[in-house]
């Protein structure tokens, strides 16, 4: 079965759901809408995106979170791909800390970059005698820390929000097609978990579904976007994506697979029981760098950005080399 063309049936206890073939990629945008925001996120990306050029400065696209799927036009329930948004947000705050411009495509209310330091409002305040409200002293200094990294950082990243596939499929496009501007200084490093199914407004019920039958939903196939993204929107940047799986004795098959299918430049591999402390790099040139985080005190998104920012630099001198312009 190949890959642009498969038809699965999934039957779950109690309901039934299936899978449908796959459009073209072209198809998934005459069909969902833009979010209603679309033109003015994209010519605030064209901005932060000119900016950094100015200063010769690289951007690094950082996609978090997860993706929704509505099951009905008037939403109740939905379909969600796992993801905390940990991994965008860590590897966010390194890539500033390595000097890069972010732009932060995230899903709403995941975890975010700074804020993930601090816990709730309600256990870092207290009031004194006064009435008066202060942060405890036992979380004075982190905080501060906190603070001040954000302070530094904050003008170097543009944070945009998505919650549904189509939205997170349209600002992708629209920022990849901006970051084409900046050649090999862009970077994409597509850590969000995008749902591969969705349903097509035409075949979506408009109200909730009911329960007085056994329910039966059919999902289409998400085109693979990163075929449009490698060849179309983004061809000069260096493409980075994620691959999570739950089985062992496929994911560094898979990996590879997406990287012949697609030809960007690296596939990150990750378990989702293990994903916080090993993780395996594979690039296009068929290098394997196997990442193992044994260090209590370190992040692995230290270490993978480590990484990243050192073959990204390796690519901007190989694309400049073959360049007639200095
Ligand atoms: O967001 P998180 O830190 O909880 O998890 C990160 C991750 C496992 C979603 C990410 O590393 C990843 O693999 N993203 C791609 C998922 C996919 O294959 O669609």
């Amino acid at each position: 079965m190949s890959d642009l063309a498969k038809e699965m049936s999934v039957v779950n206890a109690g309901s039934s759901v299936s899978v449908e073939n796959m459009a073209h990629w072209n198809d998934f945008y005459n069909e969902v809408p833009a979010p209603l925001n679309y033109a003015e996120v994209i010519s605030g990306v064209r901005k932060f995106i000119q900016d950094a050029k100015q200063e010769c400065a690289r951007v690094a696209v950082v996609t978090s979170g997860g993706t929704m799927v509505p099951l009905e036009q008037l939403t109740v329930r939905f379909v969600d791909n796992f993801s905390s948004g940990t991994r965008g947000a860590a590897s966010t705050e390194y890539f500033l800390d390595e000097g890069y411009k972010v732009v932060f495509l995230n899903r709403q209310k995941s975890i975010q970059p700074y804020a993930r330091h601090i816990p709730s409002v309600l256990d870092v305040l207290e009031l004194d005698r006064e009435t008066n409200v202060k942060v405890k002293s036992c979380h004075a200094s982190k905080i501060q820390s906190v603070l001040e990294s954000y302070e530094k950082y904050k003008s170097s990243c543009f944070a945009i929000t998505y919650e549904s596939l189509g939205d997170y499929l349209w600002l992708l496009k629209g920022i990849s097609t901006e970051l084409n501007s900046i050649g090999a200084s862009g970077m994409l490093y597509l850590a969000a978990a995008v749902s591969d199914f969705y349903i097509p407004k035409n075949d979506m019920p408009e109200h909730k579904i009911q329960s007085d039958r056994r329910p039966e939903i059919t999902f289409s196939l998400v085109p693979k976007m990163l075929r449009p993204l490698v060849k179309e929107w983004a061809p000069e940047a260096y493409i980075i994506s994620f691959k999570l799986e739950t089985d062992p004795n496929i994911l560094l098959q898979k990996a590879e697979k997406a990287l012949k299918l697609y030809q960007h430049n690296m596939v990150i591999a990750n378990m989702l029981t293990t994903r916080k402390k090993t993780v395996t790099a594979v690039e296009r040139t068929g290098e394997v760098v196997k990442i193992d985080n044994h260090d209590e005190d370190k992040e692995i998104e230290s270490l993978i950005v480590n990484l990243v920012k050192e073959k990204h630099s390796k690519y901007i001198q190989e694309l400049s080399a073959k360049s007639p312009f200095p």
